[in-house]
């Protein structure tokens, strides 16, 4: 089996102290690390599906989430490219009630190259602490939310609402995550939204500009 396909299976089974070693092993084989990345990306749809059937339960999905993260990690140098910062502070979240991150944190990476400097809140962050960070922090100039489940869909729409009516000028908001959509977007009146990592660089860059 090539490592790339070793990577993957390592992933699903979350087997977290094989990954690091396995990437750079498909790293040397010659795999692109954006290859690595969506096989591994690959590997959390299938972890869903797992999920969604019954076959695996949230410790499982946990370890394979773990997994990814530390492959990532490996990936992270090669993946972002050189940022000069110049685009001001994008503070980044997922919102209340959610702690997936992996999809965030990715987000983040290639917000970071596009040239912003990061605040990453983290994850499960309450809507009041949105609009102290663009207080706190000097020349916010877009808000990054992500939110991974259908049930915290309402929290993102809270987010973007309480950011905009909070008064704060010049910050644009952006949002994505699995359920989400343009349509949604428009709805809670975000600036922007993206359906992917890559994407969401481009379209923050284009609201900043
Ligand atoms: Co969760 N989970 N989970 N989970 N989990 C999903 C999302 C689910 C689809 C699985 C399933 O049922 N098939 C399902 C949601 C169903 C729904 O809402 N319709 C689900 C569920 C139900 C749950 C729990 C409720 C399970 C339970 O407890 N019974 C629970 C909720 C906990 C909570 O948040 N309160 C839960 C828990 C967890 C873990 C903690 C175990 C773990 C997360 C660990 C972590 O993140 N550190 C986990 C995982 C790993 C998943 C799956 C398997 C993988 C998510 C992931 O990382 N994907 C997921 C199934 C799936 O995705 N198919 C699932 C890879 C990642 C790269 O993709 O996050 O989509 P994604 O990000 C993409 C885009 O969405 C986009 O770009 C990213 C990269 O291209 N994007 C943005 C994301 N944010 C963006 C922001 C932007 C723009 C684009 O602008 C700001």
């Amino acid at each position: 089996m090539a490592k790339i396909q070793e990577v993957k299976a390592a992933v699903e089974a979350g087997k977290t102290k094989l990954v690091v070693g396995l990437v750079q092993e498909a790293l040397a084989e010659g795999s692109a690390a954006q290859d690595i990345l969506q096989e591994m990306v690959d590997s959390m749809g299938v972890i869903g599906d797992k999920f969604s059937t019954g076959d695996i339960f949230v410790p499982e999905m946990l370890m394979a989430a773990k997994a990814m993260a530390k492959g990532v990690d490996v990936l992270k140098p090669l993946l972002a490219g050189d940022s000069s910062n110049s685009l001001g502070t994008c503070v980044i979240g997922t919102v209340a009630g959610d702690l997936h991150d992996i999809g965030k944190n990715l987000v983040s990476m290639m917000i970071e190259s596009a040239g912003f400097t990061i605040i990453d809140l983290g994850v499960d962050v309450p809507t009041t602490k949105w609009i102290d960070a663009i207080k706190e922090n000097q020349n916010v100039t877009l808000v990054a939310c992500s939110g991974l489940l259908t049930t915290t869909m309402p929290a993102l729409k809270e987010a973007v609402q309480s950011i905009k009516g909070s008064g704060v000028t010049g910050v644009k908001v952006i949002v994505g995550g699995a359920p989400v959509t343009q349509a949604y977007a428009n709805e809670i009146g975000a600036d922007g939204f993206a359906p992917d990592a890559g994407s969401a660089a481009v379209k923050a860059v284009e609201l900043v500009k």
